[in-house]
C-alpha cells in the first residue's frame, strides 16, 4: 500500500533572476526589519526576502515588506520638478534650478513680509536620519523659521512627551528580547498584530517557549484582543481612570516596590493621594472595566517577577494621551518594572523612522535631544554648525498641529511640506483645505506628484523613495539600522538629503560676516558630525544616553543594526551590541537622577456620543495599508485585500437601523459627513463604528481631533457620529469615481 502521490509534483516558485541581494531595512513601519532586495541582471530589483541574521525579523517579513521591491516603478511617481503661479492651474514642468530659485525668492519673499515664522515646515517620520539632520540644519540655521515640525505630532508626541516628564528624557526604555523575559504584559491601544506584525510574531514565539498572561487593552476586538488571555474593551479615551486604579489597588494591598520607589523615584505621596481616589468600584463606572477584572489585573502586573506595558496609538491619540503615558510609566516606577529584562514601558513606535526625526531632526529642538531653550544648548550647536548663536529661538514654535491654524489666521503665509499628506491624515479633513486655501506659496516634496496635498501647491519636489537612497533609520527599541542605495533615483527624481544641500544653496547667509553652516556632500558625512554630536555629557551632568559614537555604517550592516547607546568605548573594547535598555541602574535623565511618579487626575473632555450622534467613531489601520495609501493602493499584492474603505459596525446596532451587510451608509458628524460600505461584526460594540483611516475623503472628514494639551496631539479615534440610509447605486457610483486607483 501507498500513501501520498506516486509522482510528486513539487510546487515551482517562478525564478525571479536574482543575481545579487542588497540591504536595505523596512520603509513602512517601526519594526525595522531587515530586508535583502534581490536585484535582476538588469540591474532592477525585482524582489525582497526577510534578512535571516538579522535580530530583530530573523528572516521574517509582513506583506508589507515582501512586496516592497515594487515600489520603485508604481504609477504617479515624481519624474520631474514641477511649477506653477496659482492654485488648480495647469502645472508646468521645469528643472531644479527654476523651482529651486522661485521657491527659496518666496520664503525669503514672505519672511521679509510677514516675519521669519511666517513660513511653515512640516515634516515626516519616513525619511532618513540624515535627511532629517540635514533639514534640520537648514530650517534652524539657514531659513529660520521656528514653525518647524513633523507628522510625528499626529503619530508619537503624546509618547515623547510623557517620556520626558516620568524619566526626564525621550527614549524607549526597553527592546524586543523583553517578550522573551517577561512574566506578563499589558498592551494599551495597539493592534500589534495588524499594525507591527513581526513584532507580534516574536511576542508569539516568546510565548510559545514559555507561558504569560497577556492582557489587551482595547474597545474593539482586534486581532490582537482575540489572541490575547484577557481583553478589557476599555471605554474609549479613559485608560487613565484604567491605570490609577490599578495603581489604587496595587497601594492599597501593599503590593508596590517600596524599595524602588525610596530609591528611584520622586512624588510618591501626591500620586497615592491621588491615586486613592480610583478605587475599582467609582472606576469602573468610567471605563467601563468591571471592578474583579480591575483587582485581578493590578494583582497579575504587581505580583509577577517580570511585567512589561506596550502601548500605541489608543494611548496616544487621546486628549489624556501625555497622561495615558505617564500612568503607564507610573504603573511600570510602582512596581519597579523598568530596565529589567522583562520589565518595562515600550511605546511601540509607528513610522519607519519616527525615532530618527525625534533624535536629529531640530523640529522640536536642536540635534541629539538638545533644547532650544537651554542656553549652553544652543551655543554648543551655533558653534558647531558655525553660525550666529541669537539666530535660534529661545523657545520651540508651533506644533503641527497649531501650524494648520495659524495658517488659516494668516499668520504663516507659505508652507513646505516633506513626506507628509495632511490632506488625509489631518483631522477635519474639510477645514483643512479652506486652511491650505490661504496659502499664498505651497511646497510638496514627496515621490509621487498624485497625492492630494498637491491640489494646494505652487511647486513640487520629485523625491527618490525609499532604498533609492543612503542612510540610517532608528527602529522602536532605539535600533539604527541601514538602506543602502539598491537602485537609482527614479527619472529626474532626488535624493531628500540632496534637495536639501542644493536648496540650502539658494539662500542668503542671514548670520554676521555671511558665515553658512556647512552641508556635507554624502550621508555618511553627516552621520560622522551626529556622531560627534551624540557624545558627551548630557543636560543632567550624566552621560548621554543618545550615544552613536561606536558606529559606523560598516559595523551596523555587520551586526544588522545596533542599538545606541553604543560608545566608542564599547566599539573599541570588541562590544558589539549596544546597550539593550536604559535605565538598568534605576538612575534617570533628571538632574537628581529620580524618576518622577505623577499625580494626573482625569477629566472628562471629549465628544461623547449623545442624542444626535449616538456612536463614537473609532479608526485605526489595516495590515495590507500604509497610511494614507500613496504606496500599498499602488501595490496589487496589498491593495486587493482591502480595496475600498469600509466601516466595520455591530450587526445588533445595523439591524436596529435597518442595515445590510455590504450596504453603504452616510456617517454625519458635526464636522462634516462621508459615504461608506458596512462590513457588519462583532469587533465592534454596539455603540461603536470603526473605519480604517488609509482612505481619502473618509474618516477625516469626520474626525474632531480635539488636542493633548501636553503633544498637541489629536484625538483621532475618539468623537461621535449618525448613521443616515443613502440611495446605493448613487453612493456605488460616487465610491467609483473617487477612488480611481
Ligand atoms: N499595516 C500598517 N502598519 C502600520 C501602519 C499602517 O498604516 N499600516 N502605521 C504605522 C504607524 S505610523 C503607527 S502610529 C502604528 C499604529 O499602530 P496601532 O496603534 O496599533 O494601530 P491603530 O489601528 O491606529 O490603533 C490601535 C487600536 O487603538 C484602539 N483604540 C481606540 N480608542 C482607544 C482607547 O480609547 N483606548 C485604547 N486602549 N485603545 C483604543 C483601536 O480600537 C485600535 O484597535 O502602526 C504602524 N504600522
Ligand atoms: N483618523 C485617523 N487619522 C490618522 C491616524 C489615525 O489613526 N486615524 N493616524 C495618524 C498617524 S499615527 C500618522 S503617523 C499619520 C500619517 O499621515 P501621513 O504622514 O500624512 O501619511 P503617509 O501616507 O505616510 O504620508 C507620507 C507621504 O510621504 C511620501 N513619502 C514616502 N517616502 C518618502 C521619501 O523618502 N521622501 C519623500 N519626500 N516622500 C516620501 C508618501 O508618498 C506620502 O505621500 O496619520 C495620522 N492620521
Ligand atoms: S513588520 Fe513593519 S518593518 Fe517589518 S516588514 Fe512589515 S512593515 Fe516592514
Ligand atoms: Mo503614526
Amino acid at each position: 500500500m501507498m500513501f501520498g502521490r506516486k509522482h510528486k509534483n513539487p510546487i515551482k516558485m517562478h525564478d525571479k533572476g536574482v543575481v545579487e541581494w542588497k540591504y536595505a531595512t523596512c520603509g513602512y513601519c517601526s519594526v525595522g526589519c531587515s530586508i535583502e532586495v534581490g536585484i535582476d541582471a538588469k540591474g532592477e530589483p525585482v524582489t525582497t526576502r526577510g534578512s535571516g541574521k538579522a535580530d530583530v525579523n530573523r528572516g521574517k517579513l509582513c506583506i508589507k515588506g515582501l512586496t516592497e521591491a515594487e515600489l520603485f516603478n508604481t504609477p504617479g511617481r515624481g519624474s520631474e520638478p514641477l511649477i506653477r503661479n496659482k492654485t488648480f492651474e495647469p502645472w508646468q514642468q521645469t528643472d531644479w534650478d527654476t523651482v529651486f530659485k522661485k521657491s527659496a525668492a518666496e520664503f525669503q519673499r514672505i519672511q521679509q513680509t510677514y516675519g521669519r515664522d511666517a513660513v511653515a515646515i512640516v515634516s515626516t517620520g519616513q525619511i532618513l536620519t540624515e535627511e532629517f539632520y540635514s533639514l534640520g540644519k537648514l530650517a534652524r540655521g539657514v531659513i529660520g523659521t521656528n514653525n518647524y515640525d513633523g507628522n510625528t505630532t499626529l503619530c508619537m508626541a503624546s509618547a515623547v512627551s510623557g517620556y520626558k516628564r516620568s524619566f526626564g528624557s525621550d527614549g524607549p526604555p526597553g527592546c524586543y528580547g523583553d517578550f522573551e523575559h517577561t512574566d506578563c504584559l499589558i498592551a494599551w491601544g495597539s493592534n500589534l498584530t495588524e499594525q507591527h506584525p513581526v513584532l507580534y510574531w516574536r511576542l508569539k514565539e516568546a510565548r510559545e517557549k514559555r507561558k504569560f498572561p497577556l492582557i489587551v487593552v482595547d474597545p474593539r476586538v482586534t486581532m490582537f484582543a482575540q489572541f490575547a488571555d484577557m481583553h478589557l474593551p476599555v471605554t474609549p479615551g479613559t485608560d487613565l481612570v484604567l491605570l490609577n486604579s490599578l495603581a489604587h489597588v496595587i497601594l492599597d494591598e501593599g503590593l508596590q516596590d517600596e524599595a524602588y520607589i525610596r530609591q528611584s523615584c520622586n512624588g510618591f505621596d501626591e500620586f497615592a493621594e491621588l491615586v486613592k481616589q480610583y478605587d475599582p468600584t467609582s472606576a469602573a463606572k468610567i471605563c467601563g472595566i468591571d471592578e474583579d477584572t480591575i483587582r485581578t489585573v493590578a494583582r497579575l502586573y504587581a505580583k509577577a517577577d517580570n511585567a512589561m506595558s506596550i502601548w500605541t496609538m489608543g494611548i496616544n491619540q487621546s486628549t489624556h494621551g501625555s497622561d495615558g503615558v505617564c500612568a503607564i510609566n507610573n504603573l511600570n516606577l510602582i512596581t519597579g518594572n523598568i530596565g529589567k529584562p522583562g520589565s518595562t514601558s515600550l511605546s511601540i513606535t509607528g513610522q519607519c523612522n519616527a525615532m530618527g526625526t525625534r533624535e536629529w531632526s531640530s523640529c522640536s529642538g536642536l540635534p541629539g535631544y538638545r533644547a532650544l531653550e537651554n542656553e549652553n544648548h544652543r551655543k554648543e550647536i551655533a558653534e558647531f554648525w558655525g553660525i550666529d548663536e541669537e539666530f535660534f529661538p529661545t523657545k520651540r514654535g508651533l506644533f503641527m498641529t497649531d501650524i494648520f491654524p495659524a495658517i488659516e489666521t494668516g499668520e504663516i503665509k507659505a508652507l513646505w511640506v516633506i513626506a507628509t499628506n495632511p490632506m488625509t491624515s489631518m483631522p477635519n479633513s474639510g477645514r483643512i483645505r479652506k486652511t491650505l486655501e490661504n496659502l499664498e506659496y505651497c511646497v510638496v516634496q514627496d515621490v509621487y506628484e498624485d497625492v492630494e496635498t498637491m491640489q494646494y501647491a505652487h511647486a513640487y519636489f520629485p523625491a527618490a523613495i525609499w532604498a533609492e537612497k543612503e542612510g540610517v533609520f532608528t527602529n522602536t527599541e532605539r535600533r539604527v539600522n541601514l538602506i543602502t542605495p539598491v537602485k537609482k533615483p527614479y527619472a529626474n527624481s532626488k535624493a531628500d538629503f540632496w534637495i536639501f544641500r542644493e536648496f540650502s544653496r539658494y539662500f542668503e547667509s542671514p548670520h554676521s560676516d555671511g558665515k553658512m553652516p556647512h552641508f556635507p556632500d554624502t550621508p555618511k558625512e553627516v552621520f560622522e558630525e551626529m556622531k560627534t554630536l551624540s557624545h558627551g555629557i548630557g543636560p543632567n551632568g550624566r552621560d548621554r544616553i543618545l550615544d552613536y559614537t561606536g558606529m559606523s555604517y560598516e559595523n551596523i550592516y555587520e551586526q544588522r543594526g545596533i542599538q545606541w547607546p553604543y560608545r566608542k568605548e564599547d566599539a573599541d573594547n570588541g562590544i558589539e551590541k549596544g546597550e539593550a535598555r536604559l535605565y538598568t541602574d534605576g538612575v534617570f535623565q533628571f538632574p537628581d537622577g529620580k524618576a518622577k511618579l505623577l499625580a494626573l487626575p482625569y477629566v472628562e473632555n471629549n465628544e461623547v456620543p449623545d442624542q444626535d450622534f449616538p456612536f463614537w467613531l473609532n479608526s485605526g489601520r489595516v495590515v495590507e495599508h500604509f497610511h494614507t495609501r500613496t504606496r500599498t493602493g499602488k501595490v496589487g499584492n496589498c491593495n486587493k485585500y482591502s480595496p475600498t474603505p469600509y466601516m466595520e459596525m455591530n450587526p445588533d446596532a445595523a439591524e436596529e437601523l435597518g442595515i445590510e451587510h455590504m450596504q453603504y451608509v452616510r456617517l454625519v458628524s458635526r464636522r462634516g459627513d462621508a459615504v461608506v460600505m458596512v462590513q457588519l461584526t462583532q469587533r465592534v460594540p454596539y455603540n461603536m463604528v470603526f473605519i480604517p483611516f488609509h482612505f481619502h475623503d473618509c474618516v477625516n472628514r469626520l474626525s474632531l481631533g480635539l488636542l493633548d494639551p501636553y503633544s498637541r496631539q489629536p484625538a483621532f479615534k475618539q468623537c461621535s457620529v449618525r448613521i443616515e440610509h443613502v440611495d446605493q447605486q448613487e453612493a456605488a457610483q460616487l465610491n467609483v469615481e473617487m477612488r480611481a486607483y
